[in-house]
């Protein structure tokens, strides 16, 4: 490690998924963008010693755990990074932040409102710097929407409208995973995908005042995992929303993983008085623009490559593209500026808290069939 900068000892809880993206993002953070602090991969911590083992070995920590609670206790831990599905978010996060750790934790913050309203509590009493992963946010190409909007090129915001489209539990026989119980993931679609396209709206819109909310499952049970026989569905498969935004900018929010053909179509159109903004995971580095330039004119896409464009000076020159993986190393590089400077970057378990207040709407929108205030 070098001298000049300090050593921060990370202890990653979970290691699926988002623990294998987080993985790759605190080994290449250092080699690519010029960090204020050292990133070591201290611990990798599982519910199983021989899982937590392998995985030290795969994807590049120096030890493993099968205790998060002692990885929490240990003194030369600075910051818990928290890969688990929701339904341990609140116990590990409240028990980091009492042991004083920076806390970082995957979307959505919690499984319900009062969880994450408990998790602020943690980190506010505590003092102590907090992160959420909302990955999207930190792709170059959202980072120029965001400039654009910021300075005005399309004027006052009208509309925002946000899908994000899977199609991975289209077959009925697809098995009953995590994802689609709610003591473990809180909700469906709703939280899981519908969660993003809310953050990316707050992010670029602003913050929403009401909601009307439409849950749907589509199948109500499913073969069992260990092929003991089917569960129930007690989830979303699709959760759809309008939404009015305080600014008076009005909207739609979709998160469906029953759309054949849509793999991680996380889209969204932004109309203002000036021009409009689109943007498609699916083709993550360019961003569609429309500004009036003349008679003839019509959208335009910007390849989001160079090195104007955020993030993009830490990797290759213009035209190199980007893929998902690189949205982890920019958050985790902007954790590390945040921790340098003192501060919670966004979005941290403030937004958490506004996002689940929003998810929280659109359910008791769904039951009530009413417009409801956030
Ligand atoms: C759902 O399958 C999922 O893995 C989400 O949980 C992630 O947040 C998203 O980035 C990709 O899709």
């Amino acid at each position: 490690m070098s001298a000049s900068r300090p050593a921060l000892n990370v202890a990653m809880i979970g290691y699926q998924f988002m623990g294998r993206a987080h993985s790759n993002a605190w080994r290449q953070v250092r080699p690519f963008f010029d960090v204020p602090l050292d990133p070591v991969m201290k611990v990798v911590c599982g519910r199983s010693a021989e899982g937590a083992a392998e995985a030290a070995d795969r994807l590049g920590w120096q030890e493993s755990s099968d205790s998060w609670r002692d990885v929490i206790a240990r003194d030369d831990i600075d910051v818990i990074d928290i890969c688990t599905p929701g339904d341990s978010h609140a116990e590990i996060a409240i028990a980091a932040a009492e042991a004083g750790k920076v806390v970082f934790c995957e979307k959505p913050l919690a499984n319900n409102l009062a969880e994450a309203e408990q998790m602020l509590a943690a980190v506010q009493a505590a003092g102590v710097i907090n992160m959420l992963c909302h990955n999207y946010r930190r792709a170059p190409a959202v980072g120029l929407a965001k400039r654009m909007i910021d300075a005005g090129e399309i004027g006052d915001i009208h509309h925002y409208r946000g899908v994000y489209l899977q199609d991975w539990i289209v077959d009925p026989e697809a098995p009953r995973v995590w994802r689609l119980e709610k003591a473990k993931a809180g909700s469906g679609a709703l939280g899981d995908i519908a969660s993003h396209s809310l953050d990316l709206a707050r992010f670029l819109v602003g913050e929403v005042a009401e909601v009307s909310g439409l849950l749907k499952t589509f199948v109500d049970e499913r073969p069992l995992e260990d092929g003991s026989g089917r569960g129930a569905v007690d989830v979303d498969d699709a959760a759809l929303s309008l939404v009015r935004f305080e600014s008076g900018a009005i909207g739609s929010i979709e998160g469906s993983r029953f759309c054949p053909g849509r793999k991680n179509y996380n889209r969204f159109e932004i109309n203002g008085s000036k021009g409009s903004l689109a943007f498609d995971l699916e083709r993550m580095n360019e961003l569609e623009v429309y500004t009036e330039a003349g008679p003839d004119s019509g959208f335009r896409t910007i390849l989001a490559t160079d090195e104007q464009h955020p993030f993009v000076e830490g990797w290759w020159p213009p035209g190199h593209v980007l893929g998902y993986e690189h949205t982890f190393t920019h958050t985790v590089f902007d954790l590390l500026r945040g921790i340098e400077r003192g501060e919670s970057p966004r979005p941290n378990f403030e937004d958490g808290v506004r996002n689940q207040e929003v998810l929280d709407a659109i359910e008791r929108s769904s039951e009530s069939r009413q417009w409801e205030k956030v």
